[in-house]
């Protein structure tokens, strides 16, 4: 699914863990979107990954280059969900652990897990993100390791880099990933 604000992910996800009780979620970011409500909001960009919680339950949601959130959003994920915060560090052991490899697997990417130098076309931006290829290599790990049932991405915003740079980027991420998308019978 290509989005969008992050929000979509959640009517994703929902369908996903209706047809797949078991569902774990692989989420890459720079925000850590467990806010309970935002702005009066429960459903917002900055609530979608604890409602997406509600679905899943606890230890089933991986969180990768999270750099921004509040500190009820990192005591709840120490509690609720498994967080790696700046970075893919730990991502090829976290791939193994069963709740990812015995599961099927739905991977949302927010673009904004990238450094704004690199891809400045997103509504929030965040200082200290991830490389394209850093990027490419993550998503391509758990398409490669994972029962992967579905996969977005999410938060590209052409106005915001009138030099096209980023909607490229994103084009070509989004080929090399349907390159490595495996169809199982
Ligand atoms: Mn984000």
């Amino acid at each position: 699914m290509l989005g969008g604000e992050h929000l979509v992910t959640y009517g994703a996800a929902r369908a996903a863990s209706r047809a797949f009780p078991e569902l774990s979620i692989v989420h890459f970011d720079a925000h850590a979107d467990l806010r309970d409500e935002y702005l009066g909001e429960r459903l917002s960009h900055a609530t979608v990954m604890r409602r997406c919680w509600e679905l899943t339950g606890d230890g089933s949601i991986f969180q990768f280059g999270i750099r921004s959130g509040d500190r009820e959003e990192f005591e709840f994920a120490k509690a609720h969900t498994r967080m790696r915060r700046f970075s893919f560090d730990g991502l090829g052991e976290t791939l193994a652990l069963p709740a990812l490899a015995d599961r099927p697997v739905y991977l949302t990417i927010d673009l904004d897990v990238l450094d704004p130098g690199e891809f400045p076309g997103t509504g929030t931006p965040e200082a200290g993100g991830v490389r394209f290829l850093e990027l490419l290599g993550a998503a391509s790990a758990v398409l490669r390791e994972c029962r992967v049932i579905g996969l977005d991405l999410v938060e590209l915003s052409p106005p915001c880099d009138p030099s096209g740079a980023s909607t490229s980027l994103v084009c070509k991420l989004l080929r090399e990933l349907l390159l490595r998308i495996r169809i199982s019978e």
